[in-house]
């Protein structure tokens, strides 16, 4: 049985909802943030950070590595198109969109005091990381428009990346409910059923906090 070591909706949620849709057998270990630098978790993730998978070959960390390892392990399909068709290119252009530059941006927003010891510094990077997580969720909202899901037509790894996103978007200015596709597309997910256990299982709503 695989075993997932999260933080309650954090990055983790996008790897708990896709387990959780493919009914896979796994645990779910909802870490103490107090202690995600003691050695206890480190062990787990060496960056004391959320998300790690434990499967029967070993540990993986990084949120798009794990889901990429479950949707080819057990999706048989239901969670991403086929290898080599274009819909699967665009849904690793989300992915890795999201993870390398909406992600870190919210991060920024969240701590900037991890990346300036000066106060004044602090508040600026806070103004610009928040400037670049809008104009991330715009080209998510952008992308939304007309369309149900991020890529082709059903939930996708994407997609449950897009809606953690969705769920930091409502503490930042503008929040996510300003952008009229995300939000349609967010309670569309929420309303999912394995999304709507994972929320519950993560004390998480659609005013959540990381
Ligand atoms: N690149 C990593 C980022 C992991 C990451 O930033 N995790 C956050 C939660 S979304 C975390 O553990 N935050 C707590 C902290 O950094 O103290 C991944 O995608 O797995």
């Amino acid at each position: 049985m695989m075993t997932l070591y999260g933080l309650p909706g954090a990055c983790s949620m996008a790897v708990h909802i896709i387990l959780e849709h493919l009914g896979l057998d796994y645990a779910l270990v909802l870490a103490d943030r107090d202690k995600l630098m003691e050695p206890e978790h480190l062990a787990v993730n060496p960056m004391g950070q959320a998300p790690s998978l434990i499967t029967e070959d070993g540990l993986l960390t990084e949120s798009v590595a794990i889901l990429l390892h479950i949707d080819e392990k057990y999706g048989q399909g239901r969670v991403s198109p086929p290898p080599g068709s274009w819909q699967r290119a665009l849904m690793m252009q989300y992915l890795l969109f999201m993870a390398s530059q909406e992600h870190p941006a919210f991060g920024l927003w969240l701590r900037p005091f991890r990346w300036h010891d000066d106060e004044t510094a602090q508040a600026e990077l806070k103004e610009s990381a928040r400037k670049r997580f809008a104009l991330c969720l715009s080209r998510l909202d952008g992308r939304l428009e007309g369309r149900d899901w991020l890529v082709g037509d059903g939930m996708t790894l994407a997609d449950s990346l897009a809606f953690v996103h969705a769920c930091w978007g409502l503490r930042i200015d503008p929040p996510t409910t300003e952008y009229a596709n995300l939000w349609r597309f967010a309670e569309r997910m929420a309303a999912l059923p394995a999304v709507t256990r994972v929320m519950e299982q993560e004390g998480i709503g659609l005013d959540a906090e990381q």
